[in-house]
């Protein structure tokens, strides 16, 4: 096993002193975090924003973890262009198994709850972003998950 990331945890510790340093350690790497602790002398608290993947990290993260080799991009007919939104498809899978991995990724599209009326009023649309109307993210969560029955994860 790589023991890197105990040096790098080290190196953080003596740098950060006398205050608690604090990290994760992801896939044998050690990563930096901030300690927001109110007493950081004694405790520690990671910042979350530190720990928290981007959207592809976390997609990769979670195909990786499933061991999904195979991927398809599927570009969405842009029915309303006038959303000024667009979407792309990504399907990890692997052969021979039902296990998948599912983004979709809006093009242009604000912190939304996509496909929503709601997401259409203008002072939504002015603080999270434009919606899109390609896809519902009601219906594609519902549809994702009636693939699988509770009995897939005995
Ligand atoms: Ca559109």
């Amino acid at each position: 096993m790589n023991e890197d990331f105990k040096l790098k945890a080290e190196e953080h510790a003596l740098e950060m002193s006398p205050r608690e340093s604090c990290g994760v350690v992801v896939e044998g790497k050690y990563w930096r975090c901030r300690n927001i602790a109110a007493n950081a002398e004694n405790d520690f608290c990671l910042d979350p924003r530190d720990y928290a993947m981007n959207t592809m990290d976390s997609v990769n993260y979670w195909a990786k973890h499933n061991q999904l080799s195979e991927l398809e991009i599927q570009a969405i007919d842009d029915v309303v262009p006038s959303d000024k939104t667009y979407v792309e498809k990504f399907t990890f899978y692997r052969n021979n198994s039902d296990t998948k991995v599912v983004h979709f990724k809006i093009y242009n599209g604000g912190h939304q709850w996509f496909g929503s009326p709601i997401a259409d009023w203008f002072l939504i649309k002015l603080f999270l972003g434009k919606n899109n109307h390609e896809i519902n993210s009601n219906k594609e969560l519902v549809d994702f998950f009636l693939q699988y029955k509770l009995s897939d994860f005995n």
